[in-house]
């Protein structure tokens, strides 16, 4: 029996986590949640994560929730899949700038221009500092390619790549070439192909 069980709802940020374990390749089994009959709610799912959001993924008796932390605990736990950057490696401090800038940098900045506040709060106040500045900084760094840190796919892909894909799918950021041949490749990988499959099953 798997002693993974991912906390699901398809499709949503969970999806981001259901990638990352097919990257993996470990058995892992599905919790399926529904958002919509509020079951993300219910006592039971509250009595794993509090905050009542998905995903959430169990690993025996270790719990981790956030989707990024969840991508980057399967890639520290399961280093022969190489998704991660070891310690000691130079390349670990760009890995986790770009595993914290997708939850911390790109994601309020879309979210903040999507639903406008009442109040503007100041440029130096805000984490992302300007929506502009963040779109030229990805921009930048996944132009090279083929992956955010070179030649080598990492976790850091799967939180930055699902930031980009859902960003574009819904048209809250500008569709840049950089952006879209960055998504491109990453729609080529089989794990990213699996796991949209299992989803559109799941949703339908
Ligand atoms: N910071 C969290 C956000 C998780 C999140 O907001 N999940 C949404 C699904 S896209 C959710 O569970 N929404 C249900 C709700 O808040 O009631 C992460 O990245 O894991």
């Amino acid at each position: 029996m798997p002693n993974l069980t991912l906390y699901h709802a398809a499709p949503s940020r969970s999806s981001v986590t259901l990638w990352m374990l097919e990257e993996v390749g470990e058995p892992f089994d599905l919790h399926l949640l529904s958002l919509q009959k509020g079951d993300n709610r219910a006592p039971a799912y509250l009595a794993v994560n509090p905050m009542g959001k998905v995903p959430a993924l169990k690993h025996g008796d270790a719990v981790v929730t956030e989707s990024a932390a969840i991508c980057l605990y399967l890639a520290d736990a399961f280093p022969n899949a190489n998704l991660s950057v070891p310690i000691g490696d130079p390349r670990r401090g760009p890995f986790l700038k770009w595993l914290f800038f997708g939850p911390s940098v790109i994601e309020p900045a879309i979210l903040d221009r999507a639903y406008k506040r009442a109040e503007e709060a100041p440029r130096a106040a805000l984490g992302y500092g300007d929506f502009e500045t963040v779109m030229d900084v990805v921009a930048k760094a996944v132009e090279p390619g083929p992956y955010i840190l070179g030649d080598r796919f990492t976790a850091a892909d799967v939180v930055i790549g699902s930031g980009l894909r859902w960003g574009m799918m819904f048209k809250l950021i500008p569709e840049r070439p950089e952006f879209r041949a960055y998504a491109d490749r990453l729609a080529q990988r089989p794990a990213l192909q699996r796991a949209e499959a299992r989803d559109r099953e799941l949703a339908g």
